[in-house]
């Protein structure tokens, strides 16, 4: 076996800390011949760390073949200590009647001081940020890690463009595996576009399979944006088990090299590609090389409604880049 690779996770105490730590040691995600050792990071609270020991003890007891340590850290500054992966989902939630401005602000306090401990991290450091708003806490944590090139760093769409493959698979009569190329572009919020203009079911693109545009314009692009609402209020609780699936999805597409002809959604930092401003994490359609590069895939065809519904999610990540603009360097 090669020597392990170490994975911090943050929130680790809370609910897709819980989904995710076990998958991130069972050999899923980085293979069976690659060792784990998970750095578990949360608050400074005492019930707090004692459920992160709780869930440290669980693992530990899972007697995977792959975990070779876990260890427990309340601050980023050890938590990060030496790791190739950072999965940033501790964030704090949005409280009754709270803005989204100051809930922007509130998470702005948390990812500055994480951004700056991130320079502990190992060379091939890469860090996905899942707690929201995650574009803008991810783009506060890349402008504070001094050497770190900012393609390093990931906000998480994946969960979204998850929700599209089976919201199309579901109208279709089809299976998830008959989905490929969706792109989801934008923030990770209400405003996100998930592209069916290029997405392709069984090899064909999605609107000669689904020809009702009404649909594909109107209730499904908003059954995806609005999907982490619904599951609130079903469950009475945000999408956990589904956040994590999405967060190992996302670790796997950037540690393998992608298919040829297909593509896979993250937020980056925006080359320009599709109109987007730069300065800003934002959705694409993305390649991995396998070898920790990643590149935008150029020339998919979108049409003037699909541009607009673009550069509106685009605009709001401007807009709250304005709200941190005194965290950002
Ligand atoms: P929970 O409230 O269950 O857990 C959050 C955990 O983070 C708690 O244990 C808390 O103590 C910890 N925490 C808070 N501040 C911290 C800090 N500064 N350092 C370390 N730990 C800290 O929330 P959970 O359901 O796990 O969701 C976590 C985040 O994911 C939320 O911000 C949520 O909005 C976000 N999501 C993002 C999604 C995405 O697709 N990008 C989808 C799912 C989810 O909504």
């Amino acid at each position: 076996m090669s020597s392990p690779i170490r994975v911090a996770v943050t929130g680790a105490a809370g609910q897709i800390g819980y989904s995710i730590l076990f998958r991130l040691a069972s050999g899923e995600t980085f293979g069976k011949n690659r060792q784990v050792i998970l750095q578990l990071v949360d608050l400074p609270i005492p019930e707090v760390q004692k459920a992160q020991e709780g869930v440290a003890m669980e693992l530990l007891d899972c007697g995977f073949k792959t975990l070779a340590g876990v260890t427990c850290h309340d601050n980023p500054v050890s938590g990060f200590d030496g790791v190739s992966w950072a999965l940033l989902v501790g964030a704090t939630p949005r409280g009754p009647g709270m803005a989204r401005a100051d809930l922007i602000a509130v998470n702005g306090g948390i990812f500055k001081p994480q951004g700056q401990a991130l320079e502990r991290g190992a060379k091939d450091l890469r860090v996905l940020v899942v707690g929201n708003p995650c574009n803008t806490n991810c783009l506060i944590a890349a402008s504070n890690c001094n050497g770190v090139p900012k393609e390093r760093f990931f906000a998480m769409t994946r969960l979204d463009e998850n929700r599209a493959v089976a919201q199309l698979a579901g109208k279709a009569g089809v299976t998830n595996a008959d989905i490929s190329n969706v792109a989801v572009f934008g923030n990770h919020s209400e405003s996100m576009y998930p592209d069916f203009e290029n997405a392709k079911i069984k090899g064909k693109p999605v609107t000669e399979v689904i020809t009702d545009l009404e649909w594909l314009r109107g209730p499904f692009v908003a059954a995806v944006q609005n999907r982490g609402k619904a599951i609130i209020a079903a469950r009475g609780k945000s999408s956990a088990a589904s956040a994590a699936s999405a967060a190992i999805d996302h670790i796997i597409d950037l540690e393998n090299k992608t298919a040829e002809g297909q593509f896979f959604s993250a937020a980056v930092w925006s080359d320009g590609s599709y109109d987007a401003p730069k300065g800003i994490y934002t959705s694409m359609p993305c390649v991995s090389d396998g070898k920790g590069g990643y590149s935008v895939v150029q020339g998919l065809h979108l049409s003037d409604w699909a541009k607009a519904k673009i550069k509106a999610t685009n605009d709001e990540l401007l807009s709250e880049r304005a709200v941190v603009a005194d965290l950002l360097k």
